[in-house]
């Protein structure tokens, strides 16, 4: 179990992991553990998402909590199954990572607080979903020197559109690593960042090319000839 377990903070009384982790006395973002909170996240009106999702953390040791080196963000715990799919694969890869609810536009300062000490808390590669007006790859990227991938997602009457367009479309000096919309993008998302970090970790880029020799045995290969025999 490779996830990184943060949480709020379970009780009103105790500090949040994010309050830990920044030194600043602030709301934080809800971090999620991807494995247990996937589909499990408690579901919530639009009003109420720019609140942390508080959650009760399972009790683990210092050993056994890997320390995060992605995290996932996104706009919203709507988003959560789409992005949980790139979740999962960081999950199959055995990185550790963090899942964090954050919004660029309903809790912009815990946004910027989080970039601004992802790096120092050793994060090394940051995956962001959003969608509609989706700022929040921006916005993260531009507190942070970390490599940030966007994922535009589908939602609302745009289909998507909407996400794209606002994800990729940066101006010089602020880059994001723009992915696919919706499950193909958070899939790849993670995959990327897997490459990223197998750049200096050769039991990753061995697990990598494995992956990619099953991707290809998997498909078919010659289905008919005609006329037959040839
Ligand atoms: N969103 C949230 N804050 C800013 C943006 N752009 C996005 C979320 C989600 C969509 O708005 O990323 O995809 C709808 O969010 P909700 O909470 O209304 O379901």
């Amino acid at each position: 179990m490779t996830s990184k377990t943060t949480t709020a903070g379970a009780k009103p009384s105790a500090r949040s992991a994010f309050e830990t982790a920044t030194g600043k006395s602030t709301k934080a973002p809800a971090a999620l553990s991807a494995k247990p909170s996937v589909g499990k996240a408690t579901r919530r009106s639009a009003n109420e998402s720019a609140k942390p999702l508080v959650r009760a953390a399972p009790k683990r040791s210092r050993k056994e909590t890997a320390r995060a080196l992605v995290a996932i963000l996104m706009g919203s715990s709507s988003d959560l199954d789409v992005m949980g799919e790139g979740a999962k694969v960081l999950e199959e890869l055995g990185i550790a990572h963090e899942v964090v609810v954050t919004s660029a536009h309903r809790s912009p300062l815990e946004t910027a607080r989080y970039a601004e000490s992802a790096r120092d808390r050793g994060l090394q590669v940051l995956i962001v979903g959003a969608g509609l007006a989706a700022h929040l790859a921006g916005a993260v990227a531009a507190h942070t020197t970390l490599p940030v991938l966007g994922v535009p997602l589908e939602s609302g009457p745009l289909r998507g559109m909407d996400a794209l367009l606002a994800t990729v479309q940066m101006p010089a000096g602020v880059p994001v690593g723009t992915l696919a919309i919706g499950t193909a993008g958070a899939r790849n998302a993670a995959l990327l960042a897997a490459q990223i970090l197998a750049l200096s970790d050769s039991r990753l880029a061995r697990a990598l090319k494995g992956r990619k020799a099953a991707m290809t045995a998997a498909v078919g290969g010659l289905l008919k000839r005609f006329p037959e025999g040839k």
